[in-house]
């Protein structure tokens, strides 16, 4: 594992090994399963390239009506829990006591990208966002703390987590790209990324 730290992100190449990616996949299925990928529509009309589900207390939801942390799925029915291997990742990053309240799951097909945003939706940014990366390689750009100016871009493997904290916390980031099918980890291809986000 190696801890490069670009503007602030502290990022663990290689933080999970081949096995615990695959442990990981076993993990989410069941949370897939009772909470199946959405592609959500946006404030205006418009659809996400992403497709996105989520596990714990609370989901990240959006529609035409915007987007917001939701304590029910669309159905109607609460999220799955956190799998135990996602909460022990965050436990080993950030050495916090209390659990993350949401797990966002993002999945990236051929295609799909995330535009340069801020994760500004959630109570108290003393918390960290802690984020892992699972099959086809990504383009993470990471800009200011306001938009514009320059920006730094990283590529990331499945495996890697990223630790938004500190300054990085407010910090513009988004997904540029995937290189579709460069990893063999999900078998139709594609990258799921996992965010882990304390919200109250
Ligand atoms: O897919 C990623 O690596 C970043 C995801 C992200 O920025 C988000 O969910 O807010």
């Amino acid at each position: 594992m190696t801890l490069l730290r670009v503007r602030d992100f502290d990022v663990y190449k290689g933080f999970l090994g081949p096995d615990r990616q695959a442990a990981l996949i076993d993990a989410l299925r069941p949370v897939l399963k009772a909470a199946p990928l959405i592609s959500p529509k946006v404030r205006g009309g418009g659809q996400m390239s992403v497709r996105m589900t989520s596990a714990g207390q609370f989901g990240w939801y959006s529609d035409a009506s915007g987007y917001r942390y939701a304590e029910q799925q669309p159905s109607g029915r609460k999220w799955p829990d956190i799998p135990e291997a996602v909460l022990e990742i965050w436990h080993a990053l950030t050495g916090l006591e209390r659990e993350p309240e949401c797990c966002l799951l993002n999945y990236y097909g051929e295609g799909a990208r995330m535009g340069l945003h801020q994760d500004k939706d959630e109570a108290d940014f003393s918390y960290p966002v802690v984020s892992i990366s699972l099959g086809d390689d990504a383009l993470f750009r990471i800009g200011n703390r306001s938009r514009g100016g320059k920006t730094e871009s990283i590529w990331l493997s499945s495996g890697d987590a990223v630790v938004m904290g500190g300054e990085a916390r407010l910090t513009y980031h988004g997904i540029d790209r995937i290189r579709f099918k460069s990893s063999r980890l999900l078998p139709k291809g594609g990258r799921i990324n996992l965010t882990l986000r304390m919200v109250t």
